[in-house]
């Protein structure tokens, strides 16, 4: 079986991009759920925990096709479910992913043959919540449905957007560094992503490692485009502790703050928006684009990060997406230290006209000695290229995915 080698069904992609699911055009043979585990470079360390392994759920999605000549063809695509090992980040985790994707996910999806990507989300509205594991599915069959009609992901994202959005072929990178041990360190870090070539870098803060680094940062690159993260963490001080501690950012010309307090706590997002001058973004917060639409309401944030795991799916991204815009809110692309599966299908979501600052979006190599899809390179401009290629647009490393799995099941079993 080939990513799409063999006669090739045309993919129906009519005026609003969305392939008609109705015709006949592919059946659903199944689907398989691998386990990885990737070695990272370095440890990864956020207000979330610490970890040195990607321990990913990968879904690996098999259609079948008639071709001209009658004779079946198969087609795979892949998706990444981005949950972290624990339940760390969100309540989402990757044991968990795999638990629902078993009872709930493959039977909901098996049982009503869905082999397009937009049949995904009816077909699992009944199951609340877990929206990084359905992602994982969304993602595979795009990517499956985009190989056997040799179609880019990133056309078919800004085909599903309101906006009539011409796709960029590139994107602007950004890099993500985690909790440092110290100063010194963040400093050299920052120094070595400036040197491979980013032009955005977005620091980690938690209370009592905030003004420092930022300031420090800051000092030492004057013009960088600096983001700050908090992952929720000054949630757990009193409201005017926090806006007291974070109002001293003010200074340092930081392009965001993203998520300083709890996921739920919109008022208080908003509250510490009127005390501060840095615009807010909101993060974990965001579940669905109604939750943006909420946040956006109350003034809990300015800016608004955009991932696909955390809202359900490329689809409702695309709607975010769209939502942002109408309302002139400025949108990122979000990373979750992903590997290369679930980073090509980012590239191709931030290729839409909305995602005017520069995401989590880091070249092949920056978290992975061996990736499981790519290469994507940095380019001397600070941009990587949305890939050409049909569906994901990049190799998928069959060898790697198979040298770091832990565990692969087939579904129908
Ligand atoms: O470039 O993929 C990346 C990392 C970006 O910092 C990043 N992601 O809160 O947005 C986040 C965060 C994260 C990743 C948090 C992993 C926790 C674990």
């Amino acid at each position: 079986m080939g990513r799409g080698t063999g006669a090739r069904p045309t993919l129906s992609l009519a005026s609003t991009g969305r392939p008609d699911c109705h015709q006949d055009q592919g059946s659903l043979v199944g689907f398989e759920l691998v386990r990885v585990s990737v070695p990272l470079i370095a440890p990864w360390a956020s207000s979330a925990g610490t970890f040195s392994q990607r321990d990913s759920l990968l879904v690996r999605a098999v259609l079948r096709f008639r071709g001209d000549r009658g004779a079946a063809n198969e087609v795979e695509g892949w998706g990444e479910c981005p949950a972290l090992p624990g339940p760390t980040y969100s309540a989402e985790y990757t044991a968990g992913a795999q638990d629902v994707s078993e009872r709930y996910l493959v039977p909901a999806l098996l049982r009503k043959s869905v082999a397009c990507v937009a049949g995904v989300a009816p077909a699992l509205a009944g199951v609340k919540g877990h929206n990084m594991a359905k992602t994982a599915f969304e993602a595979a069959l795009m990517d499956a449905e985009l190989v056997a009609g040799g179609v880019r992901m990133a056309d078919f994202l800004g085909g599903q957007s309101r906006t009539g959005a011409v796709v960029a072929d590139s994107v602007a990178a950004g890099v993500a560094i985690g909790l440092s041990g110290s100063l010194g360190e963040l400093l050299d870090e920052v120094a070595l992503r400036l040197e491979e070539g980013y032009r955005r870098v977005k620091l980690k803060v938690r209370p009592g490692w905030d003004v420092e680094p930022v300031g420090a940062v800051r000092e030492r690159w004057p013009a960088l485009v600096l983001f700050a993260d908090a992952n929720g963490s000054y949630g757990r001080l009193p409201m005017g502790q926090a806006a007291e501690q974070l109002a001293r950012l003010d200074g340092y010309g930081l392009s965001c703050l993203e998520q300083p307090l709890g996921d739920d706590d919109l008022a208080g997002h908003a509250e510490l928006a009127r005390r501060l001058g840095t615009p807010l973004c909101l993060d974990e917060a965001l579940t669905s684009p109604g939750a943006i639409v909420s946040a956006l309401r109350v003034g809990a944030c300015s800016v608004v990060n955009i991932k696909a795991g955390r809202l359900g799916g490329y689809l409702e991204a695309v709607r975010a997406h769209d939502l942002c815009v109408e309302q002139r809110v400025p949108v990122w692309c979000g990373g979750m230290v992903e590997t290369g599966i679930a980073r090509a299908a980012n590239l191709a979501l931030a290729s839409l006209p909305g995602f005017c600052l520069p995401g989590d979006l880091s070249a092949t190599g920056r978290f992975f000695e061996v990736d499981l899809a790519g290469p994507m390179a940095l380019r001397p401009d600070g941009t990587i290229a949305v890939p050409s290629g049909a569906g994901l647009g990049v190799p998928v490393d069959q060898e790697a995915i198979s040298r770091f799995s832990t565990s692969r099941t087939w579904w129908p079993r």
